[in-house]
């Protein structure tokens, strides 16, 4: 046990292990935090622009800074924060769920983290450049193309988001091979937790997605850069090939961002009624059907483009159909909470929470499906409120669900209940003041990305009631930040398993020491803890002097190796601060991109180099 828990502590201490370190529940949690602090600044953007917005005619911000807030708020939102704390959830929680004691590449996975971190840091410096991107969350052309896009604003958004997307390549591919391949015993397909099922689907739909606006972005950059005339008409180029490019990422992009959120109300449902979800097999395949559908909707946001009448029909139904998987899981879990006794635990508030802002944001979202109606309320704020009450409804209320959920396991204490419930009903009620009046504003005929109104429009008050819930949010967030502090400090101890919940990560302490799991549990049914209590069944047979995990079948999960994870290192950190060098390099000079490639081919030589042998190798026992 000592050798095990030495095997696995990070080789070496201080700021060197620190940098060194491949443990993926380290990596998790620092993109964790890189991400709540990614919605924090997007927090204030977004507060700066309410502050703006809440008299007619007001000049706090100008319309040249106020398209940077909007834009970087919007990027910052989608690419920095939502989907990659998701993915970061998934990294530390999946292969705690599955049982295993590390991702399945954990060297690539610190890559991973530092290129996304870059990112982040990317775009905040050069805001503070005064080149902060100003061409929206989806950088339209020609708007952001050469002609009508003069300095390196729309570069830094087209490398923002290259790293976004390599960072969330790499998260996907970790929890796709951990999932199939790194299973405890006995978890078969049809016992993977479903906030597991969730990550792999979303997973799969990142793998799918991603390399699409990777591409595209890169088309812009080249464009910008060095006249590729890809999305200029005046030389053959297409613009609208842009919106086609982005959006076929872009739909799926809103999925990925809350098919987890869906799994972690699964995990929460679960516990809080202490019930497994009513109707497993249609939870699955609801999530299988919506990550297939949201492939087949992009052009709902291009109603506004000349289209094809039989082609504006078909994207309609899709649009109205994806909505039947998502009603067939609404009611998988209404079943549950039915039959279960619901224990009213922050968590559980924020599953009501979900229920109520998601589902008036997938109303609007039919609503905007047609046509007609849409092409009333396109590009106004009846859109800004839709989005977001889906997107804080499907993964923001999820999260903090799962934050005070998953909090104990984590770091060993456990959040104040009653700080809790103050945040809960904070940002509920913040939620809605902030987005329900920008409905009507949208209706009234308000459009989205104006930095001002006069005020003989008449929205002076409903723009005022929604800067007023912008401080009701911020406060709840304060609240949460507090309760986090305090807990921190004094909160009190969780214990192995604070909630009585089901899935493994519970069976293991609070938090997990370095390998996670001291005996690999055995699955024996999908009750998982519930079943055996304090007396999980566990394998043996991994090396301890060595960094071993299990490797099990996919469908059934039977033992059918041992591999040996490689050792912590700096080589991730070097490559990603030479592939940065090379992205932020070619924003200022095509040759930038050539140097960083030179400088980043030793580093990958170094990285690939093996590992000095550590003795004799044991034959393969587990079997
Ligand atoms: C926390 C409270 C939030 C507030 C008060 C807020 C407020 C705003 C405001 C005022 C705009 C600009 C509207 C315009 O001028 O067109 C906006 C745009 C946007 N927001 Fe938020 N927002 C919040 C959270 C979020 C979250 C959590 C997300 C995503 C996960 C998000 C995603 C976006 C996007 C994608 C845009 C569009 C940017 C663009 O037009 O390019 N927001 N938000
Ligand atoms: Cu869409």
């Amino acid at each position: 046990m000592a050798e095990l828990e030495r095997t696995w502590r990070s080789s070496h201490t201080g700021l060197w292990g620190w940098l060194t370190t491949t443990d993926n529940k380290s990596i998790a949690k620092r993109y964790i935090i890189t991400a709540f602090m990614m919605f924090l600044l997007g927090g204030i953007d977004a507060a700066m622009m309410r502050l703006q917005l809440s008299r007619p005619e007001n000049h706090i911000l100008g319309p040249d800074l106020y398209n940077q807030f909007f834009s970087t708020h919007g990027t910052t939102m989608m690419f920095l924060f939502a989907v990659p704390m998701m993915t970061a959830m998934g990294l530390y929680f999946v292969p705690l769920m599955v049982g295993s004691r590390e991702v399945a590449f954990p060297r690539l996975n610190a890559f991973g983290y530092y290129t996304y971190l870059i990112g982040c840091v990317f775009l905040y410096v050069e805001f503070l450049m005064n080149t902060g991107i100003d061409v929206g969350w989806f950088a339209y052309v020609p708007l952001a193309g050469p002609q009508f896009s003069a300095g390196k604003r729309a570069d830094v958004w087209a490398q923002t988001v290259t790293f976004t997307e390599i960072a969330g390549i790499i998260a996907a591919i970790q929890i796709i091979v951990t999932a199939f391949k790194q299973r405890a015993p006995g978890m078969s397909l049809n016992r993977i937790p479903l906030f597991v099922w969730s990550m792999v689907v979303v997973s799969f739909m990142i793998v799918f997605a991603m390399p699409w606006v990777a591409v595209a972005s890169q088309f812009l950059a080249m464009d910008r850069a060095i006249d590729t005339h890809l999305f200029n008409p005046a030389e053959g180029g297409d613009a609208i090939l842009w919106q086609h490019l982005f959006w076929f990422f872009g739909h799926p992009e809103v999925y990925i961002i809350f098919i987890p959120g869906l799994g972690m109300i699964s995990s929460i449902i679960t516990t809080f009624t202490r019930r497994q979800i009513f109707g497993y097999p249609a939870m699955v395949l609801s999530l299988v059907a919506t990550a297939v559908l949201a492939f087949g909707l992009w052009v709902h946001h291009m109603f506004a483009t000349p289209l094809p009448q039989l082609g504006e029909s078909f994207f309609t139904a899709a649009s109205v159909t994806i909505a039947i998987p998502t009603g067939v899981q609404i009611f998988c879990w209404i079943a549950t909470l039915w039959s279960g006794r619901v224990r009213l635990a922050t968590p559980m508030l924020f599953v009501l929470g979900f229920f109520i802002v998601f589902i008036i944001g997938g109303l609007t979202g039919v609503m905007v499906a047609s046509v007609p109606f849409d092409l009333q309320v396109h590009d106004t704020y009846f859109v800004v409120a839709h989005f977001h009450y889906v997107l804080l409804g499907g993964a923001v209320f999820p999260l903090f669900g799962a934050f005070y959920y998953w909090f104990p396991k984590v770091t060993g204490r456990m959040l104040s209940e009653t700080l809790g419930k103050w945040q809960f009903w904070l940002f509920l009620i913040g939620v809605n003041v902030t987005f329900f009046p920008m409905h009507i504003l949208g209706l009234e005929g308000m459009t989205r990305r104006v930095y001002t109104y006069l005020a003989a429009t008449g929205w002076g008050t409903l723009n005022l009631l929604a800067s007023i819930g912008a401080v009701i949010i911020a406060s709840s967030v304060i609240v949460f930040l507090v309760n986090v502090v305090r807990s921190l400090r004094a909160g009190a101890i969780a214990g192995n398993n604070p909630w009585d919940s089901d899935t493994l990560e519970w069976a293991t302490t609070s938090p997990p020491g370095p390998c996670s799991f001291p005996d690999i549990p055995v699955v024996t049914s999908r009750d998982g803890l519930w079943e055996q209590r304090d007396d999980v069944p566990v394998m043996t047979g991994l090396r301890t002097d060595r960094r071993e995990v299990l490797v099990t079948t996919i469908h059934n999960a039977e033992p059918e190796s041992r591999h040996e994870m490689p050792g912590d290192t700096i080589w991730p950190l070097l490559l990603a601060l030479a592939v940065g060098g090379a992205f932020i390099g070619a924003v200022y000079a095509p040759i930038g991109l050539v140097i960083g490639t030179i400088v980043a081919l030793p580093i990958a030589l170094g990285w690939a180099w093996p590992d000095p042998p550590k003795g004799p190798a044991m034959v393969d026992d587990v079997r």
